[in-house]
């Protein structure tokens, strides 16, 4: 049998739970994307949208239901219908082309527009603004210091960088470093006028081929790159997911995820949007207010990293545990119709221990930025298998290589390389051809760096990375040489080896082992922590120090980082 496992026949490779719907519905839409692809880019009309995939759905449903609500948003605590949010998207988008001058042809041709606007409505109407005006979206991370957002600015060189009046003090910032690229701070939305908004008009979809978006993803080697999607990949990703997890309008998501990741962006907004289900959308995640909204019912699911149900569980045991919410928290949390767990592996005890509390076994899925969802549990409870993340999700195709040979493993239980191949894999790393095709075997597979192993049921289970330089903690990817890069740029270091040891909260904390300068005053994690909070996002710092006399290398002149582990933690490695 040939080990492409997600490819024909589909019927073999994809959980019951899914059905004959998919199996059918996958190849329609791939032809739909095709034939869409195809069209010629028609002249763009300042005031109208084009009928991309994810705006004709919100058109028909706003059509049929005019106050379905899209996005609550938990800030504003005000409620968005899906009519006001295309109402919402065209006036943005008029002013994003009209400020660059667009007006004529009423097209961004893939121009990248950065913003930096927190989790909400303002957020989702921006990000459609851009697409609707046929631009690249490159969300900036909300919590990185300034010197990040200007490396992701000029690497991704926009014609324009949005605001918001939130961030006025950064906006300040940015503009003393960035010259030549337009600003506007956006004017926040209100929904006093939601019902009365009127749905503006529909044009032809600009072609799906049109880069959509941009994600900043951290490899091994270099500084964080722009992974772009286009519209055909992103649709294609959301798509997916509504079918293998069946999201309808019925649904409603509480969203607590960042908004610079795939996971918050795809999982959580496109395939809701796409779905027609209301999103609530709240600034940041917080465990407290989860288990209150819980108790409160009326949501029907919630995606998260497994350091938010670690969280949540800790939480419930030091505040809920034995009082009189007990029961209507255990309750609340029992009444949501899926929970998901992703972006890095769920421990076992984790798992059990959620499902003790609220009767929910969470479903994990496995994903890249560079690919979305591949893999994934199936929406039975019989097919969340522990410590596996299931099966190759609708029309995306899986395979193991051997990772010395390159050779595809046919069997089961031998570990391999995941390589994946479909329409959910991106387009390319932005301006870095060289990095793309090194990431793609000769036949066209993208090679994830990610080891798992197959059983005789088709399920996969993660191993790990091959690389031991990316680290994942709280979900976040974190190049460990890049961790290293900045501890060496200050004064006290000599050398300096950045490691990812096992936590049973974070997945993996950022730990640094340092050498210092001789004379130099020994360095203490808070003050080192403080220093760099001006350097990097916070969650790649390290959170452990190790301050050492040497740091052992092999005849290359090279750290191994399993002999550091074991060497000064022994009881994690
Ligand atoms: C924060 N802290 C940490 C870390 N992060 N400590 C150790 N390790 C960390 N990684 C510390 C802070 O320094 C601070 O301490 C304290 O925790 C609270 O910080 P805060 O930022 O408020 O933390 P939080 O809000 O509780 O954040 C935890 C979180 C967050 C909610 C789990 O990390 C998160 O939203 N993660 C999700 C990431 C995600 O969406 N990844 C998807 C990418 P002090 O005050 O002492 O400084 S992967 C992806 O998209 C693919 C496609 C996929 O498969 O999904
Ligand atoms: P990112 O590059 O931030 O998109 O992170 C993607 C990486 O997260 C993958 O390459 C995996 O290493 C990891 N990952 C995502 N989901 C899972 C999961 N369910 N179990 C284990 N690792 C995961």
């Amino acid at each position: 049998m040939a080990s492409v496992v997600g490819s024909a026949p589909r019927r073999l490779n994809w959980y019951p739970a899914l059905g004959i719907a998919a199996i059918v519905s996958i190849p329609l839409l791939t032809w739909s994307l095709r034939r869409n692809c195809a069209q010629s880019v028609q002249k763009q009309d300042l005031s109208s949208i084009p009928s991309l995939p994810l705006f004709a759905a919100a058109e028909k449903l706003a059509k049929e239901n005019p106050d379905k609500i899209a996005i609550i948003d938990k800030a504003k605590n005000e409620s968005f219908t899906y009519r006001q949010l295309l109402a919402d998207t065209v006036a943005l988008k008029k002013l994003i082309l009209e400020k660059l001058e667009l007006q004529s042809s009423g097209d961004l041709e893939e121009r990248r527009i950065a913003f930096l606007v927190p989790n909400g409505y303002d957020y989702v109407v921006t990000q459609w603004a851009v697409w609707a005006a046929g631009g690249i979206a490159v969300p900036l991370c909300t919590s990185h210091p300034v010197k990040e957002w200007l490396y992701t600015i000029g690497d991704s060189d926009p014609s324009l960088i949005i605001t918001h009046p939130s961030f006025e003090k950064a906006a300040a910032a940015l503009q003393e470093e960035v010259k030549n690229v337009a600003f506007i701070t956006l004017t926040p939305f209100s929904a006093a006028n939601s019902s009365a908004a009127t749905l503006p008009s529909f044009q032809p979809s600009l072609p799906l081929s049109r880069r959509a978006l941009m994600i900043y993803t951290s490899g091994t080697t270099s500084r964080p790159k722009g992974c772009i999607t286009t519209h055909k990949n992103i649709t294609f990703q959301a798509d997916s997911l509504v079918k293998a997890w069946k999201y309808t309008s019925e649904d409603q998501l509480i969203h607590v995820l960042p908004l610079h990741h795939v996971h918050g962006i795809i999982n959580g907004l496109v395939a809701s949007f796409l779905s027609g289900a209301t999103v609530e959308m709240y600034p940041k995640f917080d465990a407290a207010t989860i288990w209150k909204r819980w108790q409160e019912k009326g949501s029907t699911m919630f995606f998260a990293v497994p350091t938010i149900y670690s969280k949540l569980i800790e939480y419930f045991d030091a505040h809920i545990k034995s009082t009189e919410a007990e029961a209507a928290a255990r309750d609340g949390a029992k009444a949501l119709r899926l929970l998901v767990s992703g972006s890095a592996a769920l421990p076992t005890p984790t798992k059990a221990k959620f499902a003790e509390i609220t009767g929910q076994v969470l479903l994990e899925r496995y994903g890249m930025t560079e690919i979305g969802m591949a893999i994934s549990c199936g929406l039975e409870i019989d097919s969340r298998i522990d410590g596996s993340v299931g099966w190759p999700l609708p029309g995306v195709q899986i395979r193991l290589t051997d990772k010395e040979t390159g050779e595809v493993i046919e069997g089961t239980d031998k570990d391999g390389m995941i390589e994946v191949k479909g329409d959910n894999v991106f387009l390319e790393y932005w301006r870095r051809p060289e990095a793309t095709s090194k990431e793609f075997s000769s036949d066209g597979w993208f090679k994830t760096g990610d080891v798992a192993r197959r059983d005789e049921r088709g399920a996969y289970f993660i191993q790990g990375r091959a690389s031991v330089d990316i680290i994942k903690s709280g979900g976040y990817k974190i190049s460990a040489l890049e961790v290293e890069r900045e501890l060496l740029s200050l004064d006290s270091i000599l050398e300096v080896a950045v490691v990812g040891l096992p936590d049973e909260e974070w997945g993996q904390r950022v730990a640094a082992v340092v050498k210092q300068k001789p004379g130099t005053a020994p360095l203490e994690l808070q003050s080192l922590r403080a220093e760099l909070k001006k350097e990097m996002a916070p969650y790649k710092i390290p959170t452990v120090l190790k301050l050492v006399d040497n740091i052992e290398r092999n005849a290359m002149g090279k750290v191994n980082k399993k002999d550091i582990l074991k060497t000064y933690w022994p009881e994690k490695a």
